[in-house]
C-alpha cells in the first residue's frame, strides 16, 4: 500500500528524515503536500480532525487508515514495517532511543535561531540568537555528536553501523543531522570535525548507500535553506 507522508512543503525540515527511511527502503510513498494539488488542504483537514489519535504537528504518515505523528513514532513504525530496524527487542528499542537523542539535537538546532518564540521571526530575536548559538556550536555540537562517536567507538556493535550489521534508520537521521549541522555551522563544524572521524564516516557510508545516492541526486532532495531547521546565518557560526 502505498504510504503518505504529510509535511510542509518546501523545506526539508523534520519530513526529511521520514524521507530518508522510505527511499532507502524503496518504499512506494507519496509527499502528499509536495505532490497533490490538494494535498496542503488534506494536511490542514488532518491537523484540525477531532479524530482520537490526532497528530500535534508535520510530520505524519498515514498507513492505511492509521496516522502517526512525531518523527521517532513514525520512524519506529517504519523500522519494523521497512526492515530498517533489528529484530531483537532490545536493540529495536536501542536504536529508537538513538533517534529520540536526534530528535532532541533537532529540536535544539531550531532553538538557536529562535530562542525566544517559535511563533516570532528570527530577526526579532537576534541578539538571544547569537548567544544560543555559541553554547550550541561550543558545548552541543561536540557533546551530541561526540556520544555518536562513542557508541561507533565500541566494537561490541558487531557491525559497521549504529545497532550492528544491518543500516538502520538512525543511521540515516545520523547522516541527515550532519550534513545540516554542515550547512547550519560549517566553521563550528570544520573546528569538530577531526574529533569525530567514526561519525563522519558514518555519514559518507549513508552517502554512499545506492538509494540514498540516487535520491540525493533527484529532484525529490529539496535544498537546505532558511525556512527550515538547518538555516545558515552567517553571524550564528561565530
Ligand atoms: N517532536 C516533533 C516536532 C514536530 C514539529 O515541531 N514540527 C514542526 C515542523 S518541523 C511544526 O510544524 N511545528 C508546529 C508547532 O510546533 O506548533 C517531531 O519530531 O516530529
Amino acid at each position: 500500500m502505498t504510504l503518505q507522508l504529510y509535511y510542509w512543503p518546501g523545506l526539508p525540515g523534520r519530513g526529511e528524515f521520514v524521507r530518508l527511511a522510505l527511499e532507502q527502503a524503496g518504499a512506494p510513498y507519496v509527499d502528499l503536500v509536495r505532490d497533490t494539488p490538494k494535498g496542503m488542504a488534506a494536511l490542514m483537514e488532518i491537523m484540525e480532525d477531532e479524530g482520537a489519535t490526532p497528530p500535534f504537528a508535520p510530520p505524519f504518515l498515514k498507513d492505511g487508515k492509521h496516522i502517526i505523528g512525531q518523527t521517532a513514532a513514525i520512524l519506529l513504525h517504519l523500522g519494523d514495517t521497512l526492515n530498517l530496524t533489528p529484530r531483537d527487542p532490545f536493540k529495536r528499542i536501542w536504536v529508537h532511543q538513538m533517534q529520540l537523542t536526534i530528535v532532541d539535537a533537532v529540536a535544539e538546532v531550531h532553538n538557536v535561531h529562535h530562542p525566544i518564540a517559535v511563533s516570532a521571526y528570527y530577526e526579532d530575536q537576534k541578539p538571544e540568537a547569537r548567544r544560543a548559538a555559541k553554547a550550541f556550536r561550543d558545548e552541543r555540537i561536540p557533546k551530541f555528536l561526540g556520544w555518536f562517536e562513542r557508541i561507533l567507538g565500541n566494537d561490541e556493535r558487531g557491525g559497521k553501523w549504529l545497532a550492528g550489521r544491518s543500516v538502520s534508520y538512525a543511521d540515516l537521521s545520523l547522516f541527515h543531522l550532519v550534513e545540516g549541522l554542515r550547512y547550519a555551522f560549517p566553521k563550528a563544524m570544520k573546528r569538530h570535525q577531526p574529533e569525530l572521524p567514526r561519525v563522519m564516516a558514518l555519514a559518507d557510508a549513508v552517502r554512499d548507500l545506492p538509494n540514498i545516492a540516487a535520491y540525493l541526486k533527484s529532484p525529490r532532495r529539496l535544498a537546505f535553506n532558511e525556512d527550515g531547521i538547518f538555516r545558515h546565518y552567517p553571524e550564528l557560526d561565530g
